[in-house]
């Protein structure tokens, strides 16, 4: 394991330095999981997103099960004052799909390996594939840090402090190579 990686991919805390207090407010940036048994890597998002300080929001709804839901928070989110959306599901993930179908804001997809499935293999091809128009932005299997990271970065094009933040974090990850 590389330093600074956690066993399930996910960064340590010595990596990201100490902890901030916890960023208040409305959420900017919405994590969606098809599942709760995505959480334990969905919520690697939401350690990374506080450690820039941003107001997120963490939510378990699936296209599949709750379409209804899906609807209602994709088209509300941008009045709500978020800025993106993450959603993360395993198998066959729709939930990216039906949430960029509905908002203009960037969605960005993280295929989940999870238990059963193919792997994660099922979930990156349904994340990725999207047709023309309608772009997820798609991370690696379990990518849950690079999304919250690529989430704070388009924030970062109007917010100056969370800019800041993000090279802070660049400068952090360029120590491990020092000679
Ligand atoms: P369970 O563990 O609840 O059986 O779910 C979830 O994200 C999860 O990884 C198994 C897998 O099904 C996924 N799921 C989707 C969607 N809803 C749930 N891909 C969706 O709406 O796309």
């Amino acid at each position: 394991m590389a330093r600074g990686e956690s066993p399930r991919g996910g960064m340590s805390d010595e990596r990201l330095g100490p902890v901030p207090p916890r960023p208040e407010g409305p959420p900017l940036i919405g994590i969606l999981c098809g599942s709760p048994s995505d959480l334990p890597v969905m919520q690697q998002c939401t350690a990374i997103l506080e450690r820039f300080g941003i107001p997120h929001e963490i939510r378990v709804i699936s296209a599949h099960r709750n379409p209804d839901l899906v609807d209602e928070y994709a088209r509300t989110a941008e009045e709500r004052g978020m800025v993106s959306i993450i959603c993360g599901a395993g198998m066959a993930n729709h939930l990216a799909g039906a949430v960029a179908a509905r908002t203009a804001l960037p969605v960005i997809g993280v295929p989940i390996a999870g238990r059963g499935g193919l792997g994660g293999i099922d979930a990156l091809y349904s994340t990725v594939q999207m047709p023309r128009g309608v772009p997820v932005a798609t991370v690696a299997i379990d990518g849950a840090v690079n999304a919250a990271v690529l989430a704070a970065q388009i924030l970062a094009v109007r917010d100056e402090s969370v800019r800041a933040r993000i090279y802070e974090f660049k400068d952090s990850l360029a120590e491990g190579f020092r000679p």
